[in-house]
């Protein structure tokens, strides 16, 4: 199986791009004549399909393959743990699968580009970095700490990744890097759950690493910093991100006061898709207690949000709109701090509006979402 993806067009696993980031090459190990097996190619060559560093790839070499000495290993990975799985010729892994099928579906307009729930070991690829005081976590849910995307349902399952801010000192910081990712677009939004139980000077801060073809740097920009909070639930983050080029993201977690923090940073469910950054995100918590205790119109009200031009906004949300058991939710503009520079009357806008529920159980996790477009002709009298 592992010639016939050769034919199909495979390279091995080892030869991505960013290999080093996951092995190491042991070539003063290699049987003389066999270093070329070992090159790496640059990705204007090889592509990844978009899909993570697989160490159980059937198109990955084994610890020993080709080594000139049987004690010695001329693979290895980063992750001594993943050291095990090198070399499997078993069966296609699940990536190779996924692969297969993004080969010969070229058809499909992909606005996901990086998704990772921690459930799996490889992390989906992201990387520790080296370069900073200490690491992040990946740690397994525990009855009074739980991950977000399974909610401490199934025994042996939830992980989270977590960066300990009550040890070490103020200042020290822990990256957590992805993969390299190549986008289609020049806008993406990094959407992700976080939850902050340190103190409250903890940080989390979101960058964008711009690299050329060779590892070089080309830019580093902040795209978003969340404080520490004292409400300690998993809650949503959107951080639009403007790569025009192949990049990474980083999380970075910023030790604020070590002696009054018993606890840290947390995040989980990350997805980063080619789209807008919602304008503004209202999380109404337990909303079936509203349901049962609003009355027919009685209406929850939004805070104030701005649109990308700047005009503030709102909803209203009647938890039984026109009868019980029908969910109204009504969109209306608002006096804001731009009034004076914005175009009045604000017609030919799209607004939309979109419901997720936050279910634990992902599969069950349900939105729906409408769209209108603001008519400029039709006014309210004296309005
Ligand atoms: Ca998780
Ligand atoms: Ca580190
Ligand atoms: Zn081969």
């Amino acid at each position: 199986m592992h010639e016939l993806l050769h034919a199909l067009g495979f390279y091995h696993e080892q030869s991505r791009t960013d290999r080093d980031d996951y092995v190491d090459i042991w070539f003063d190990q290699v049987l003389p004549g066999f270093e070329h097996s070992f090159d790496k190619y640059d990705d204007s060559f090889i592509t990844d399909q978009n899909t993570p560093y697989d160490y159980e790839s059937i198109m990955h070499y084994g610890p020993y393959s080709f080594n000139k000495d049987p004690r010695y290993p001329t693979i290895t990975a980063k992750d001594p743990e993943m050291t095990k799985v090198l070399g499997q010729y078993n069966d296609f892994s699940s990536l190779d699968l996924l692969r297969l099928n993004r080969m010969y579906n070229c058809s499909s307009s992909l606005t996901l580009l990086d998704q990772c729930a921690f459930e799996a070991i490889n992390s989906c690829g992201m990387i520790q970095s080296l370069n900073d005081d200490a690491d992040w976590a990946r740690t397994k849910s525990t009855p009074e700490s739980h991950d977000h995307t399974l909610i401490g349902q199934c025994r042996d399952a939830g992980f989270f990744m977590y960066f300990d801010t009550g040890s070490g000192r103020s200042g020290e910081s822990a990256f957590l890097v992805s993969r390299t990712l190549y986008p289609k677009r020049k806008l993406q939004c990094l959407q992700f759950f976080y939850k902050m139980t340190g103190s409250p000077k903890d940080k989390l801060v979101i960058w964008v690493r711009r690299e050329d073809g060779k590892g070089n740097v080309l830019s580093t920009v902040a795209a978003g910093t969340i404080m520490g909070d004292d409400d300690r639930s998993w809650k949503i983050a959107h951080v639009p991100l403007k790569a025009d080029g192949k990049f990474r993201y980083a999380f970075q977690g910023i030790r604020g006061d070590p002696a009054y923090s018993a606890g840290g940073v947390f995040i989980d469910d990350i997805s980063l898709a080619e789209t807008h950054c919602p304008s503004g995100t209202w999380r109404i918590k337990n909303f079936s207690q509203y349901i049962k205790t609003y009355g027919v119109g009685e209406y929850i009200q939004s805070p104030r949000f701005y649109s990308p031009e700047g005009y503030g906004f709102g909803i209203q949300l009647l938890p039984n709109s026109y009868s019980v058991g029908y969910i109204g939710a009504f969109f209306h503009l608002t006096s804001g701090e731009n009034d004076d520079l914005l175009q009045w009357p604000a017609g030919n806008r799209q607004v939309t509006i979109t419901v997720l529920d936050q279910d634990p159980d992902i599969r069950l996790r349900q939105s729906f979402s409408f769209s209108f477009t603001t008519d400029g002709k039709q006014l309210i009298p004296g309005g």
